[in-house]
Formats: C-alpha cells, structure tokens, sequence
C-alpha cells in the first residue's frame, strides 16, 4: 500500500488540516502517516481558540520512524505554525526524500487577500522558500499574490494568472498549481504549469456560490491521493477540484456557519467511486 506522510496541524473541531486530510486520503487506498505541528481547540477563523505547540515533537517522532526504517511514496504539508516548524520541515524532507518521494506542498497562510492571524510577511517569505524544495505547489490566489509580491486581485485576465505562474515557478517547483482561478462568469478551478516543458493546463467546473473553510485542504487531499495512486496530473487535479464543487454544493444544501467546514463525509463514495473509474481508464 502507498503510504504518505503529512504535516499540519490538528484542528480538533473545523473540519481542516488533519482531521480532513486523514478520512479523505485513507478513503482514497492510501496509507495516511500524521505529523502533527500543534494540536488547536478548532482552526484560527473561530474565536479564544486553544494551541499547544508540537514543534520539539517533530524531530523525536521522525527520528523514531527513520530508525524503523520507514519510508514514503508522498510527503504533503499544508498550515505549518512558525517559522521554525518550516525550517524542520525542509530538514525532514532531506530525510526522507528519495527519487520516488512526491513533495506536494500547499503553502497554507492566507486566503481572500488576507494573511491568517498567525502570519506575517516574514513568514510568508519563509513559506516561499519552503516551495523551492517541492515537486508540486498548490497556493491559492492570495497565498501567490503574498509569495511573489504580485498585486492580489479579485478580478483578474489570463495574463496576470501566467505572470502569476511564472514568478512561482522561479520559487523552484517543478510544477506550479494556482487554486480558485476564476476565468469567466460561474466558472472556478486550477490553472497550473510544468516549468519542465512550460506546459500549461487548465481546469475550470462550475462555481457554487458559496465560501466554506477547509475546501483547500480537501482539494489538496484529493490531489495529493489521486497522484500517490497513480493518476496523470489532470485527472488528479480535475478529481480534486469536482470532489470539493460537489461537496460544497451539498453543504449549501445544508448549511452551516461558512467558517466551519464542508460536509465532505457525505461525499466520500462518490470520490472512492470516481478514483475508481478514473484509475481504470488511466
Ligand atoms: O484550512 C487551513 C487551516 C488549517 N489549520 C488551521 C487554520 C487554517 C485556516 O485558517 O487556522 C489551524
């Protein structure tokens, strides 16, 4: 079985990070290793939230696993929570990184033009830094606007989104991956490029009038599962970014605050089911 290691945080309740990347890539036939940055009463959008830090954890507990010998086919990271956890992440991908070992970073910092609370510019310099080491980024609009020092806008044409591109792909991944690219009137989705042969794709589903936390860190499960399984990149990312439509279209069928999460639970068949097609036909 494929197994891939992810470090983040655990946001007991919120329906983010660890407790969305476990069930999601577990469902998807791969073995989910946790390192947990820092365990939170819920994610930082809600109010007198709790933390406690896991930082002197990181290197004891993958010190352990080395010992055993242990390897992965993937490493993902998503919300690290200081600079000196990303200086430990790079130190573990430098343990663990073989030929084979797919490093998918989501540089997850900020969202609709605004840094979280726990972050400031030097952090989001640091988290560009991190992404040199990465085969695969996924940073959403804003995450790239702080990381390349581009203008963040809402309203945007195709050029800004290739200029975009381009100064992530000087950051040092091999494939770049900008999230919620919006293009024309109720269409959403990814637009990426392989700097290995400048290629680009482009995938664009309809746009579900609605804001929900979590959605980034499912898309970028799916994503990393999809690919840790076998898929080509567009049917990976293609998956990743119909699962997360779907499922928040049922969750605006039944719906919460938008700061809590999505009903991706109810979900879940249908993209064990899909990944199953999709692997058949790849
Ligand atoms: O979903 C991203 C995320 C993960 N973890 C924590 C967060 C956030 C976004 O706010 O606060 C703790």
């Amino acid at each position: 079985m494929k197994k891939i290691l992810t470090i983040q945080d655990i946001s007991c309740m919120g329906k983010c990070s660890i407790t969305v990347a476990l069930p999601v890539i577990s469902a998807m036939g791969v073995e989910t290793v946790i390192l947990p940055t820092a365990v939170l009463s819920t994610h930082t959008m809600f109010k007198n939230f709790t933390v406690k830090d896991l930082t002197d954890q990181l290197i004891p507990i993958v010190e352990h696993w080395k010992s055993e010998g242990v390897t992965f086919d993937a490493i993902y990271t998503g919300y690290l929570g200081s600079a000196e956890e990303i200086e430990i992440t790079k130190k573990i991908f430098g343990m663990f990184k073989t030929d084979d070992t797919l490093i998918f970073i989501d540089p997850v910092m900020a969202d609709n033009g605004k840094l979280y609370p726990a972050f400031d510019m030097e952090y989001a310099k640091l988290n560009a830094g991190l992404c040199g080491s990465a085969d695969i980024i996924v940073p959403n609009i804003t995450e790239a606007a702080f990381m390349t020092g581009m203008e963040y806008k809402t309203e945007y044409d195709e050029d800004y989104v290739k200029e975009m591109l381009d100064r992530l792909a000087k950051l040092g991944s091999k494939v770049v991956v900008l999230t919620g690219v919006s293009l024309s009137e109720g269409k959403t989705g990814v637009y990426g490029l392989d700097t290995r042969t400048g290629e680009h794709f482009i995938y664009q589903n309809d746009r579900v009038d609605a804001a929900f936390h979590g959605t980034g860190d499912i898309f970028a499960s799916v994503a990393v599962g999809g690919l840790t399984r076998g898929l080509s990149m567009e049917k990976a990312f293609a998956l990743a970014a119909d699962y997360t439509a779907e499922t928040i279209a049922v969750t605006k069928i039944d719906p919460k605050e938008p700061w809590y999460g999505v009903n991706f639970e109810q979900t879940i068949p249908t993209l064990v089911s899909r990944l199953a097609v999709d692997l058949a036909v790849d």
